[in-house]
């Protein structure tokens, strides 16, 4: 049976893809979006048994959408298919989520090797990771790109971004929705050939751009008042 599938967006990862996929656990399903790639990454992840959806529109958001509308198990995981993470986490990532105390998980990333995360990721995700938990008081300490969450509830959050603003939007949307959002470690290693996001400066112009127009759109909680409060209501009906 499967208990859950992990969507893995791919732009040209085919030297990566082989390790990726013998590390995805028993009970868990691949699905390769292949968003464009021209060095054979859809022909390798077919070739060793993952389902292959293809994505033309370019996009971290379009490539993760594609891949968790294709999904139909009851669980979906996210991560990257570079071999910066190691599916073998998603069990444990999943586990919260299984027994009722997590909505969504988050693997917080943990650099293991010189060179896992360059300096102005790691400060740019720090700042923002600050800046999620005033706003939201989503207590996060990394936008990691592993998570899991059950299936039909992240389908229901309708998320729009499909660039690099989706794994923020899912967060500020989970956040709305009331969700328990958990975060464990994983591990982080230098991913298997070139980044297409924080490892170039477009990329990291792009996700910061992104990111900013997601957090100002997304207004601060509101705390109503307790009705024992005996301050006067600012907002009195008419
Ligand atoms: N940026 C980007 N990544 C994509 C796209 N389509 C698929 N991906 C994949 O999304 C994952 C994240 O990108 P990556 O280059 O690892 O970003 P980084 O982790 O910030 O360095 C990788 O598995 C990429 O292959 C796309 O159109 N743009
Ligand atoms: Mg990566």
């Amino acid at each position: 049976m499967t208990l859950g599938e992990v969507v893995l967006p791919t732009l040209n990862e085919a030297a990566a893809l082989p390790w990726v996929l013998s590390r995805v656990p028993q009970g868990w399903r691949a699905i390769v979006v292949d968003n464009g790639s021209t060095d054979g990454s859809a022909e390798v992840a077919a070739a060793l048994g993952a389902l292959v959806v293809h994505e033309p529109r370019r996009g971290f958001g379009a490539a993760v959408h594609a891949g968790v509308t294709a999904a139909g198990a009851e669980l979906v995981a996210i991560c990257d298919a570079d071999a910066s993470l190691d599916p073998a986490d998603l069990p444990r990532l999943a586990e919260p989520v299984l027994t009722g105390t997590a909505d969504l998980v988050l693997g917080r990333r943990r650099p293991v090797g010189r060179g896992a995360w360059p300096a102005h990721a790691r400060l740019a995700n720090r700042l923002l990771a600050s800046r999620i938990r005033a706003t939201t008081g989503v207590q996060v300490h990394d936008l990691g790109p592993m998570r899991v969450a059950r299936r039909a509830p992240l389908v229901a959050l309708a998320l729009t971004d499909r660039r690099s603003g989706y794994p923020l939007e899912m967060l500020l949307a989970a956040s709305d929705a009331g969700w328990r959002v958990a975060e464990l470690d994983v591990e982080y290693r230098p991913r298997v050939g070139r980044s297409k996001v924080t490892g170039t400066i477009r990329g990291t112009v792009t996700a910061i751009r992104d990111m900013q127009r997601l957090l100002s759109a997304h207004s601060a909680p509101t705390h109503p008042a307790h009705p024992s409060d005996p301050r006067p209501d600012p907002n009195p009906a008419a």
